[in-house]
């Protein structure tokens, strides 16, 4: 029998093991061009010291960063190698804050612009987006998936950035990517509701509570230099507030949009958000935490948890003794203005734009409602429905859900949460495909902004009682899901589709590939057991724990 003494000590070298090779595969960023190959598969890591599964890109958490230049074209094969049943064994991969104008089929969103990629398959990606710049990310968009390890950075670099001058130094060094880590695969989590994450994992690596000392992330900076620190939410719930300790930092983007420099010592990301900060590395060698507060319950930086690692060039190499000090100069999202053609598209006033909707947000037994509707994924993807002929907003799956939208019309949405009946779960990051948009009124905030708001792709919506406002440009053709992007709440339809011009549809996208036209029999053919996610349960059984993964109705082959 091993005594209790062994069993830590075997513990201990397991974990000592499991984090001498992750030092060595987190040495050096991985980092691809924008023509290239992701391999999903699954595989143990232990980025917090826990062992488990994860469905990884490239085999690496986060995915590898993908870098490209102003004006290059992407052509992104996604190869499906997935094999754990206990996770999702389809895939695919939306490129959160790309347009995608003219390929709305090559955003990556499961069942609304396409079916997922089936075990053994694989589907390219070729799109451009000539005037995008900034920071971006990738992730699954099929159930949750995402939650299980698919997410990784996306930043396209402008050799002609405007704000160049206030920096030294961005590559993939300077990319900061925040997470939440389960030690529970989300096929599991999703029934689970108000379930904390695990830890926090700062560029792939963090601590959890009552866990080892694993490793933690390290940016290293030079003495006197300045750094476009690019910070990715890549969370599927939490908000982060994120501090640098004895820093101050100025942010310049917002979601893949300059914004005027705004010099803050802490800012919230929400969800899906990113921002540009510049770091001026003007302290005294040594090293300083970098902290990344969740909004769970009792977080704690205690034995370096939610934290990663400073470390000025000539520091010792070991973990800072910094102390947190409250900060002064919050981000407070009104104070950010967009730096480039600044105003809200239409005519300036509450009410005033083409479109005016409003959505009132509920909850019902763990199910959320916009105006009465919970969203469940048709089992035709809403562009396929579209290019099939349907074109009515009464014809377009799921009921309820699709709101057709006129070419070319400003639209203004308000997004309410109300107090009676309790919406649970927030403050909501809402995000719009396809789009950036302009948040004219912020959640918490009575004022409006019509001249110069800051201009991104997921906003809070607040907490009951706030509202957001944001307006934009319906100049995109094709159906573009709008939903917050708090994972477990998409998957428990906290979503609508925007569906642009439905009848110009077909005629305004360019040739949908011949392979998209096959991804809907294949995922069809699969049968439960290639489905994964459940376990080895049927259709019906796995139908009656949730409908929301799985379509209206299974087509035959899963009876
Ligand atoms: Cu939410």
């Amino acid at each position: 029998m091993l005594t209790p003494i062994l069993i830590a000590s075997l513990v201990s070298l397991i974990n000592a093991a499991s984090i001498v090779s992750r030092s060595q595969s987190y040495s050096q960023p991985a980092v691809l061009g924008p023509q290239t190959t992701l391999t999903i598969a699954n595989k143990v890591i232990a980025p917090d010291g826990f062992e488990r599964s994860a469905t990884l890109v490239n085999g690496i958490f986060p995915g590898p960063l993908i870098a490209a230049q102003k004006g290059d074209n992407f052509s992104i094969q996604v190869v499906n190698e997935l094999t754990d049943e206990s996770m999702f064994l389809s895939t695919s991969v939306h490129w959160h804050g790309i347009f995608q104008n003219g390929t709305n089929y090559a955003d990556g969103t499961s069942f609304v612009t396409q079916c997922p990629i089936a075990q053994n398959h694989s589907f390219v990606h070729n799109f451009s987006s000539p005037n995008q710049a900034g920071t971006y990310w990738y992730h699954s968009h099929y159930s949750v998936q995402y939650c299980d390890g698919l997410r990784g950075a996306l930043v396209i670099y402008d050799p002609d950035d405007p704000l160049a001058y206030m920096y030294d130094v961005d590559d993939a060094s300077t990319v900061i990517t925040l997470s939440d880590w389960y030690h529970a695969v989300a096929p599991v989590m999703r029934h689970l509701v108000d379930a904390d994450a695990n830890s926090t994992l700062i560029n792939g690596l963090g601590r959890y509570a009552g866990g080892p000392a694993s490793e933690l992330a390290v940016i290293n900076v030079e003495q006197g230099k300045r750094y476009r620190m690019r910070l990715v939410a890549m969370s599927c719930d939490p908000n982060f507030n994120f501090t640098i300790d004895g820093h101050i930092f100025t942010v310049i983007e917002a979601d893949g949009q300059l914004t005027e420099p705004l010099v803050v010592d802490q800012l919230q990301i929400f969800a899906g958000q990113r921002y540009s900060v510049v770091l001026v590395a003007d302290q005294p060698v040594d090293n300083y935490w970098i902290r990344s507060l969740p909004n769970l319950v009792n977080p704690s930086f205690e034995g370096g948890q939610n934290s990663a690692i400073l470390r000025y060039q000539g520091a010792p190499q070991v973990d800072p003794t910094t102390a947190y000090v409250p900060p002064q100069d919050i981000l407070v999202e009104t104070n950010l203005h967009a730096l480039i053609n600044p105003g809200a598209p239409g005519i300036p006033g509450y009410g005033n734009a083409d479109i005016n909707l409003h959505f009132k947000v509920t909850n019902d037994t763990g199910l959320f409602y916009i105006n009465n509707v919970t969203f469940s994924p048709p089992s035709i993807p809403v562009l396929l429905q579209i290019l099939s002929g349907a074109q009515d907003p009464f014809q377009l799956l799921p009921n309820g859900s699709v709101y057709a939208l006129g070419h070319n019309k400003v639209v203004e949405l308000t997004m309410e949460i109300p107090v009676v009946p309790n919406v649970p779960g927030g403050p909501h990051p809402i995000h719009l495909h396809g789009h950036a948009f302009d948040v004219v009124q912020s959640a918490g905030n009575s004022t409006f902004n019509y001249v110069n708001p800051v201009r991104r792709d997921v906003v809070s919506a607040g907490n009951p009682g706030q509202q957001m406002v944001i307006r934009w440009t319906t100049d995109n053709y094709g159906p573009w899901f709008l939903h917050c992007h708090i994972d477990w709440h998409l998957d428990a339809g906290f979503a609508v589709v925007m569906a642009e011009s439905p009848l110009d549809t077909a005629a305004h996208l360019n040739p949908v590939p011949k392979e998209w036209d096959q991804l809907c029999p294949t995922f069809y053919s699969l049968t439960p057991t290639q489905l994964g996610g459940e376990g080895r349960l049927s259709w019906e059984e796995a139908a009656s724990i949730t409908t929301l993964l799985f379509p209206e109705t299974p087509l035959p082959g899963h009876k």
